[in-house]
């Protein structure tokens, strides 16, 4: 069994841990239920590519620290100061944290698990619908809180939500900024599972670990390919999966699959 190993100090606003070959990043601002200052961003950018670039890491998992997920922006971050016209420049908050961070986890070398521990709100429910696989908390809630103060969903919200709810879902949820229950939210497909609370992290990790062990190259692989179809007709998804399936059936793991299961054991895969 892999003890949870801590790499970051107890003050770090990105918590990072290690069990095994699961990195764990926990987003830890609780006293403002984990919403996102610029500083929170360039921690998690370099917790992110610190994971990506460690040859150890096969899996990662996402969560927060306290009663919270993550509420979204934090609105009283400097940041979201008035320029010298007197306004905040919104845009440019996005294109240097929200936008990172949805591609970083779109382009992340491993599959990302997210374990949604209590309220998500605004950007804090979009990064946690562009991680892979989402388990929530049974008191967990999703907000999509941009409506409530004039803005539209970022963080991949308008490029993700469609996707995963159809477009009349995507718009009662965005266009109202109601509160959706984890229980709804898993009937509607916005996460793969709701889980006890106090089961979310052991669960989370047993899912993690499970990852951690299975072909990470066709995992992301599957992601990238998955993600590509949207914008595919069906003889180019097609063309895409013969040529990722090229790639793969030359890869270590490949082999190691077919010759796991002809001698009837279990495989050990390498390729990251
Ligand atoms: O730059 C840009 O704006 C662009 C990016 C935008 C992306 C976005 O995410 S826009 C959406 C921003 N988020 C929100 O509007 C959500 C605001 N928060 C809430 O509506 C509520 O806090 C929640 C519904 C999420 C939870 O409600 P509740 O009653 O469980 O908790 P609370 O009492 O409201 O919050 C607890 C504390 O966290 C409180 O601090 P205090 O009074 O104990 O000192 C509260 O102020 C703080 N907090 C919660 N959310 C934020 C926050 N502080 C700063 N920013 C927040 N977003």
């Amino acid at each position: 069994m892999n003890e949870l190993q801590a790499l970051s100090s107890p003050d770090a606003l990105i918590q990072t841990a290690q069990q095994g070959a699961v990195r764990v990043l926990t987003l830890n601002r609780p006293q403002a239920l984990n919403s996102f200052t610029h500083a929170m961003h360039a921690e998690l950018r370099a917790a992110l590519d610190a994971a990506a670039a460690d040859p150890g890491v096969r899996a990662v998992l996402v969560t927060g620290a306290g009663r919270g997920f993550c509420a979204g922006q934090d609105l009283n971050d400097p940041a979201m100061a008035p320029g010298a016209d007197g306004k905040a420049d919104i845009g440019a908050v996005i294109e240097a944290n929200y936008k990172p961070l949805a591609m970083r986890i779109q382009a992340m070398p491993v599959p990302v698990v997210c374990a949604v521990n209590g309220v998500a709100a605004g950007a804090g429910a979009n990064f946690a619908f562009t991680c892979d696989i989402v388990l929530a908390a049974r008191s967990a809630s999703f907000i999509q809180a941009f409506s409530r103060i004039g803005l539209i969903p970022d963080c991949g919200g308008t490029w993700t939500l469609p996707r995963l709810v159809g477009r009349s879902r995507a718009l009662a949820l965005t266009l109202t900024g109601d509160k959706l229950p984890a229980e709804a939210a898993e009937r509607m497909g916005l996460v793969w599972q709701v889980v006890e609370d106090a089961e979310l992290m052991a669960q989370a990790m047993a899912l993690a670990e499970r990852l951690a062990a299975m072909p990470t190259k066709a995992l992301v692989a599957t992601r990238h390919a998955l993600d590509a179809s949207q914008q595919l007709a069906l003889e180019d998804a097609l063309g895409l999966e013969a040529r990722l399936q090229r790639e793969l059936g030359r890869a270590d793991d490949f082999a190691e699959g077919v010759a796991a299961f002809q001698q009837k054991r279990a495989p050990k895969f390498t390729d990251r």
